[in-house]
């Protein structure tokens, strides 16, 4: 045991009504709702980067936050591992996330690298096995270090190439090891800086293949896990490959991966890129692609990722009742990428920030599965395509533009504008939420 959260209790599901900071007031993990446990549903997971390795720096200065284990030896890669664990017994949490160079030092070569992470991941291995927590996905951080500058899949450099392939083989070594339920590709600099030095066609040639790569390794090595893609609009690379879930699955189709590869999809991301959370959700859920999220929220005025933990609820409410209708998740989950501002310094700060996430969450779940299973806001969806059920209707897209159009005359038709009842809607959902 570390003393880095002494004299800070677990936190246990004490209803809305509780007194102390120190509690859940809306997620209980043992409630069931529409037949599953709320901790089943949610699948809370708790990122190592932002709560462990993060020192607090923002574009204009550097560390704020001092942690015992900042440093690049083992011996604190493994207090910064005992650390987490703790955190995570706090809170229930039953899940986790990591990149590789947020647990382990970079070496002097990528072997030492490969070293100092199979170290590591025998010690999650040791931590997994005594505690709840499991790991939802691991991933390779092919962003910070200069070597990735411009790209890792989608570098000029081939050799570049060369280490990605080295760095996403050792993570997904590692993720299998672990029992991982999922594997992520987050592009964080396949992209491009300006057009004037960069090659589309052929960055996007070497994107694909990597990402088919991947696919025939998962095979290879037998991970049972999903792969997932991580879309994002721009930051760090000015314009992104993947830049949102419509995109990416142009890019699936196009490299034969649509039905291999699923999405991680980030609210701050979605937002980044023009469209709601929901929006997303939805629209992956309806190309067969969705897979897992990472829930936070950014700085509505500021437009940068900044990555805040979620409290609102209603808003959040609208991104589950889309997990809900896409089944709800898999092997996905609810991964917080979420950090604490830089000032919010002490222990206390980093366990009410997920407290105060997973209570929200479990809020918004709550609420859209109650709306969910009351089934008016289905009901009207289909009502409001139930032309589509006629046979006449059906025949029209079997037919030709030819057939559709002889309708008009043959049936005289004369189609009748109906409302969409927007507000009705909108007003039957402030009744959940
Ligand atoms: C960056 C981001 C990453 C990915 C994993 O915006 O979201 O943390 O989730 O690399
Ligand atoms: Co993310």
């Amino acid at each position: 045991m570390t003393d880095f959260f002494k004299d800070i209790p677990r936190i246990t599901y004490q209803g809305p009504e509780a007194s102390s900071e120190f509690a859940f007031r809306h997620y209980n993990p043992d409630e069931v709702v529409l037949g599953k446990r709320m901790e089943d549903h949610l699948r809370f997971a708790v990122a190592y980067w932002h709560s462990f390795a993060w020192p607090g720096g923002d574009p204009f200065g550097g560390q704020t936050l001092d942690r015992p284990w900042f440093g690049d030896t083992m011996a604190l890669a493994k207090q910064k591992a005992d650390v987490a664990f703790e955190l995570f017994d706090l809170l229930g949490a039953p899940f986790y996330c990591f990149h590789d160079a947020d647990v382990r030092p970079e070496g002097a070569s990528f072997a030492e690298s490969l070293r100092n992470l199979e170290e590591m991941v025998d010690y999650f291995g040791q931590k997994q096995a005594s505690h709840k927590t499991q790991l939802l996905w691991g991933t390779a951080n092919m962003f910070s270090h200069r070597r990735w500058m411009s790209g890792a899949a989608t570098n000029p450099d081939p050799d570049v190439y060369a280490y990605a392939a080295a760095n996403v083989k050792a993570m997904m070594d590692a993720t299998a090891k672990l029992g991982g339920q999922n594997y992520v590709l987050w592009g964080g600099r396949e992209g491009y800086e300006t057009l004037l030095n960069t090659d589309l066609r052929a960055e996007r040639q070497h994107a694909g293949r990597f990402l088919q790569q991947v696919v025939e390794y998962k095979y290879k090595i037998g991970f049972k896990g999903t792969i997932l893609i991580e879309p994002k609009p721009q930051e760090p690379s000015k314009h992104q490959y993947d830049y949102d879930v419509a995109t990416v699955y142009g890019f699936l189709k196009e490299f034969g991966l649509e039905a291999e590869v699923k999405t991680n999809i980030e609210q701050g991301h979605a937002i980044l890129a023009g469209h709601s959370f929901e929006h997303e959700l939805a629209l992956a859920a309806s190309l067969g692609i969705f897979g897992s999220i990472d829930m936070n929220r950014n700085d509505y005025q500021s437009g940068w990722d900044t990555d805040q933990f979620p409290h609102n609820h209603p808003e959040m409410a609208l991104a589950y009742y889309e997990v809900i209708r896409a089944g709800g998740f898999t092997t996905g989950g609810t991964n917080f990428d979420a950090k604490i501002r830089r000032q919010s310094l002490d222990p206390e700060d980093l366990v009410l920030a997920h407290v105060g996430g997973m209570d929200t969450c479990a809020r918004a779940m709550k609420a859209a599965a109650a709306l969910w299973e009351a089934g008016d806001l289905e009901a009207a969806r289909q009502a409001r395509y139930a032309g589509w059920d006629t046979p006449a209707a059906q025949a029209m897209l079997k037919g030709g533009l030819a057939e559709a159009a002889a309708r008009v005359t043959a049936e005289g038709l004369e189609p009748q504008p109906k409302s969409g009842r927007q507000e009705r809607l909108e007003n039957l959902w402030n009744r959940f939420v």
